[in-house]
């Protein structure tokens, strides 16, 4: 009896430590940040993504977990970004290009022809104007990290080989949910259908448009060549991809949650530019080698087109106001006298 009594009272305690265990492990459950991003998980921004989700880890030790979500599964940039605002959503990477609906200042990375190479680019957007276009972010309820490169974006099209500005008359051409890449199209003559990048695919595939423009590497890592016979190098405007925050997330976390976001974005932005630099010096080759027709511009096309967008500029500045357009012209005229 005495046994058996004490074999129940065994069995008791063990039923108990059991039904604590998932308790405890709750406790000392990781912080969950589910991280959104538009392209596909073997892209520059899946592998940064998981340079991110790694450090985030380690920095932690252990008590931040990222959960990456990609190719748009969350939804477009727009959706998530409200997300991010509402609070649903914790974090994302995605263009500037779509937070200008949010954040009016995001209008200048879309300037044509506004940055000329990488260093630029990297003086530019971790220096003070980059600085103060993230910093405006706040009071719309978000919190940008760190500036990752998409990069310099070129044309492709399936209707002709574009050499000269007249080619691109009345082609039907995707552009990003953006107003200054709108106008630029136009300009150009293209017939500039903006739509988002979740929906590119499947629009090039179908003939819904004829173009598409972005960098190298999302022209391989999205397969465009695929769906796309002619790329023609223009490198008419650099993007940049920022890292975001949901603020209403951020609010609730510690200075030492924080600061292991801030130096693993800061770590996976070092580590992105590099993938995506090295990525697109081969792709060009790659491109040709999957049966894409390339082509550059001539000195002389270049520059008509360049003239042609400066119009867009004026649009521009009135957009992010006078003086941060001042401002940015003054720091990159400051960044090419380094030289
Ligand atoms: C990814 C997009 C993409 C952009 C585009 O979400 O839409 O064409 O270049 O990188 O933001």
């Amino acid at each position: 009896m005495k046994t058996l009594r004490r074999t129940l009272l065994a069995a008791v305690a063990l039923a108990l430590t059991a039904s604590l265990a998932p308790v405890q492990a709750q406790d000392i459950k990781p912080r969950l940040i589910r991280f959104g991003y538009g392209l596909a998980e073997d892209s520059n921004q899946g592998r940064a993504t998981k340079v991110f989700a790694d450090n985030v880890l380690k920095l932690s030790g252990g008590k931040m977990k990222l959960r990456a979500i990609g190719g748009a599964a969350l939804g477009p940039d727009t959706q998530m970004q409200q997300a991010l605002i509402g609070g649903a959503q914790e974090m994302m990477v995605g263009s500037t290009a779509t937070l200008v609906g949010i954040s009016k200042e995001m209008a200048l990375w879309d300037t044509p022809f506004l940055i000329s190479s990488a260093r630029e680019a990297d003086a530019l957007l971790d220096g003070p104007v980059g600085d103060k276009v993230r910093a405006k972010l706040e009071e719309k309820g978000l919190v940008g990290l760190v500036y990752w490169e998409n990069g310099f974006r070129n044309v492709t099209n399936n209707k002709r080989a574009v050499t000269k500005l007249e080619d691109l008359d009345g082609i039907k051409l995707r552009v990003m949910q953006n107003n200054v890449f709108l106008d630029s199209f136009k300009a150009l003559g293209a017939n500039a259908v903006p739509l988002p990048y979740s929906e590119l695919f499947t629009a090039l595939e179908t003939k819904a448009v004829d173009g598409q423009e972005n960098p190298y590497n999302t022209i391989l890592s999205a397969k465009f060549y695929e769906v796309q016979k002619y790329l023609t190098v223009t490198n008419h405007v650099y993007s940049p991809w920022i890292v975001l925050v949901s603020k209403k997330y951020w609010d609730g976390l510690s200075k030492d949650e924080r600061a292991v976001l801030q130096k693993a974005a800061v770590i996976s932005r070092d580590f992105e530019r590099q993938d995506t630099r090295a990525e697109a010096s081969r792709a060009l080759g790659e491109l040709k080698a999957k049966g894409m027709q390339i082509n550059e511009l001539s000195a002389a096309e270049s520059t008509r087109m360049r003239d042609r967008l400066t119009r867009v500029n004026a649009g521009v500045a009135a957009n992010v106001g006078m003086e941060l357009w001042s401002e940015t012209q003054a720091e990159l005229v400051k960044i090419r006298a380094k030289k």
